[in-house]
């Protein structure tokens, strides 16, 4: 969190993320729970002839590969599989890392096997008093490896300066554990549990260059200059970039790689999303804050709309998206059907009460209306009818918790997705 974020009252910033809205949108964002539109959601259960899905294997073999690709032609675009000529390179193990608590390592993955193409870099802390393999919480990170804990030992990589196209310089020492309170490395340690993190822009430098760096021209068939209309954008390229890091956990003896927690904060929580519907070997899925094209419902256009998501970040989605802005109700699918897509896996959705861009009902809403295909494949839907009081978290197989406080990820927030995959993993 900036520092001039945590001096202006939080009432202004919603003012001040309404405001940018408005301009880079055009239209007035709405926080007003009586302006909702009316909305019919599709039904994740009905599949697209008509047929009324009533068992499991109705649902593995229909239902769930269609609404898996309506995501993929109309919201985040199609993404090639696993690259045969992918290595990865081990390129540092210290085994007595954070005073002796952790082994720490750092693995190189070059896509294609050259070394000169983009690669991305996984930091991997490993609980040294637990016995291997170990279970993993794997996420992207916004800042850099070296951003996420003070450690002096992290390798200091390129980043991407932000909203400042075509630059990247290498990391300085003083931006070390400029991230860490999103990133409580010892508290997740201390129960048991593995780090894994990689920085996004390794996959895909965050802005709209047309696709020219990244990953996706190593993919381009022949005269192809950019993803078509229903390929993949980035969001879609930093989900395969973790299916490629879960690649190497199975690899790794260290690593249960079938106790692999996906999560991510906001754009990154929208990408574990999609990743963990995309990867079925992600074994837990973790939504923070992850609002539009996220888990929030796209037709309540409440805070972040469909348009005003691909004005401002053209390339996070594929192009067919943006036939939807302004016409949330004409989209084939909601935003409950991604959650519905993780079933019977658990999946935690979580808010945050002061991110109301986000629409932290509409992230409630999705989770619960995934219900029903949880149900169906004897799962625990969520058990709330309604929101859960702030601060007080909800978990079935699908979990949901409204924390007090802003757009974050909190150690409260942490706690909460351990206590999941406690009662999952430990079984
Ligand atoms: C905002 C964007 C959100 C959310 C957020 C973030 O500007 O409107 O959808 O993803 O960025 O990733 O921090």
């Amino acid at each position: 969190m900036s520092p001039i974020r945590q001096v202006i009252p939080s009432a202004l910033v919603v003012i001040l993320v309404s405001l940018v809205a408005t301009v880079t949108s055009g239209q007035q964002a709405n926080y007003d729970e009586t302006k909702v539109p009316a909305y019919t959601l599709p039904d994740p259960l009905i599949c697209a002839d008509g047929t009324a899905v009533k068992d499991a294997q109705t649902w593995r073999q229909k239902r769930r590969p269609e609404i898996l690709k309506l995501f993929e032609e109309h919201v985040y675009g199609k993404a090639p599989g696993r690259p045969e000529s992918m290595t990865f390179m081990t390129t540092s193990v210290n085994k007595d890392a954070l005073g002796g608590l952790a082994t720490r390592k750092e693995v190189t993955v070059y896509f294609t096997g050259r070394q000169q193409d983009p690669n991305m870099s996984i930091l991997i802390y490993l609980p040294n008093n637990v016995s291997k393999p170990v279970r993993l919480f794997v996420g992207l990170n916004f800042g850099g490896n070296h951003a996420i804990h003070s450690d002096p030992g992290i390798t200091l990589g390129r980043i991407w300066a932000r909203g400042n196209k075509e630059k990247s310089s290498r990391a300085t020492e003083k931006s070390r554990g400029s991230g860490a309170d999103a990133w409580p490395v010892e508290r997740i340690l201390a129960r048991g549990y593995g780090l894994a993190t990689i920085y996004y822009c390794d996959i895909d430098p965050d802005f709209d260059d047309g696709f020219k760096n990244g990953v996706h021209p190593l993919f381009y068939k022949n005269g192809q200059d950019k993803p078509a209309a229903n390929e993949w954008g980035s969001i879609a390229a930093w989900a395969w970039g973790l299916s490629r890091a879960l690649d190497y956990f199975q690899t790794d003896a260290d690593i249960d790689a079938k106790k692999v927690a996906v999560m991510g904060h906001s754009r990154l929580g929208k990408t574990a999303l999609w990743a963990g519907a995309t990867d079925e070997r992600f074994a837990l899925v973790i939504s923070n804050d992850s609002g539009c094209g996220g888990a929030a419902l796209s037709r309540r256009c409440f805070g972040e709309t469909v348009a005003a998501i691909n004005k401002s970040f053209p390339h996070w989605f594929c192009d067919n998206f943006n036939e939807y802005n302004g016409k949330e109700a004409d989209l084939p699918v909601d935003q409950h059907m991604l959650v519905g897509l993780i079933a019977p896996r658990p999946v935690y959705v979580a808010s945050a009460e002061e991110d109301k861009w986000a629409d932290p009902r509409g992230e409630f809403l999705s989770a619960k209306h995934a219900g029903g295909v949880y149900k169906l494949l004897g799962a625990i839907p969520l058990p709330a009818e309604d929101m859960p009081p702030v601060g007080q978290a909800a978990m079935g197989t699908v979990a949901y918790h409204i924390r007090p406080g802003k757009h974050a990820v909190t150690d409260y927030d942490w706690d909460r997705y351990m206590d999941l995959a406690d009662k999952h993993f430990k079984k």
